[in-house]
């Protein structure tokens, strides 16, 4: 059934390069992978300037006695050049008190609290994870504003080209820098740092960690549109929607396949697949018939072939689409579907927990 409904949506082949040859083996993936990259930037995300030639930071605050003793908490604020000057953001960090260097995940965050609703930091610490977290809102507002404030405003980006960034590659774009921060500490597995975020923030995670490769794994949570799910015969928010209502989020050029996903050069597994051979994890909710579960997951699995190409497993799905309090964990591509509405659920980071140890 999976594979019918696939064949049905006649997707574009992620192993095809764009003169039409095949990509064979696996040699020949970074050169697609590029393609991909390409492809996402100039129609869909919008191409980011290059990072800064280095970050620097202050430690604004330090608990060493956080959260019952059990970690160091600090907040830092990281500082890079622009072309305008100076621009900085806070991130927290929360490390575990460990014997060994804790795995991490760098959190995409809506709100700054430490802990928040979607953010339960002590479940987390307790199972041995590290969290770095920002708000995306202090990079750039989440809104309509013509690129005058935050990031857009120091890289004059109200002046953009029609394949130049929108919100979304810019909230990427930062925790990439979170990311080039990070590589300087010790104190955590810099080898194992996950990207996570939901909704809005996970297709930004996504779209994070297939352009840059330092990164372990992309995880996103009740993306939808323009994140895991598949746009063509998607229901729910379609890409008419999300352009109409949010097209800051994207490049200009993006608003050219409203009610015309057929003639995308791509589609949203060409995102999944470019973070191959590395891991991905997509989370669904039963209820957000917006994000829209089953294309969700039919992203995941269409880009199954560039997980092959390594002789790996992305998503093993069975024969059907999963149904509510299915988990599938078994390949490089995890994947589950709880109950409930579009949340960001203790449920779900437990799930990525387990997903990443089993990886580790
Ligand atoms: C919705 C948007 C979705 C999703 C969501 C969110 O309004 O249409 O694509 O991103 O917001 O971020 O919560």
């Amino acid at each position: 059934m999976v594979q019918a409904r696939l064949e049905e949506l006649n997707l574009p082949d992620i192993l095809t390069f764009n003169d039409g040859n095949r990509v064979e083996n696996k040699d020949m993936w970074p050169r697609r992978r590029a393609e991909i990259i390409q492809l996402l930037g100039s129609q869909v995300y919008g191409f980011s300037p290059p990072p800064p030639p280095d970050v620097y930071w202050n430690i604004e605050s330090r608990d060493d006695m956080a959260f019952a003793n059990k970690a160091v908490h600090s907040v830092v604020s990281l500082k890079f050049e622009t072309p305008k000057g100076e621009f900085s953001f806070p991130v927290h960090l929360i490390i575990p008190k460990t014997t060994v260097p804790p795995p991490l995940f760098l959190n995409i965050a809506f709100r700054q609290n430490i802990p928040d609703i979607y953010l339960p930091v002590e479940e987390i610490i307790d199972q041995g994870f590290a969290i770095a977290s920002f708000c995306y809102q202090d990079i750039v507002p989440d809104c309509d504003d013509g690129f005058v404030s935050g990031l857009a405003d120091m890289y004059g980006a109200k002046n953009r080209k029609p394949d130049e960034w929108g919100k979304i590659s810019m909230w990427a774009w930062a925790a990439q820098r979170v990311m080039d921060y990070l590589q300087k500490l010790d104190d955590i597995d810099k080898k194992r740092i996950a990207v996570v975020g939901h909704s809005r923030l996970g297709k930004t995670a996504l779209w994070c960690a297939a352009q840059d490769q330092r990164f372990f794994m992309g995880i996103s949570n009740n993306s939808g549109c323009s994140g895991a799910a598949i746009s063509r015969g998607k229901k729910g928010e379609r890409i008419k929607d999300i352009v109409n209502r949010f097209g800051y989020w994207f490049c200009e050029n993006y608003s050219q396949y409203i009610d015309n996903e057929a003639s995308m050069p791509f589609d949203q597994h060409f995102l999944i697949a470019a973070i191959a051979p590395r891991f991905v994890y997509v989370s669904s909710a039963a209820e957000d018939e917006w994000a829209d579960p089953e294309s969700e997951f039919l992203g995941c699995a269409a880009a199954y072939d560039a997980y092959k190409l390594f002789g790996l497993n992305g998503l093993i799905p069975g024969e059907k689409v999963p149904g509510t309090g299915d988990i599938l964990h078994q390949g490089r591509i995890g994947y589950h579907l709880r109950t409930g509405s579009h949340y960001l659920s203790r449920y779900d980071w437990n799930q990525f927990i387990q997903y990443f140890r089993r990886w580790m």
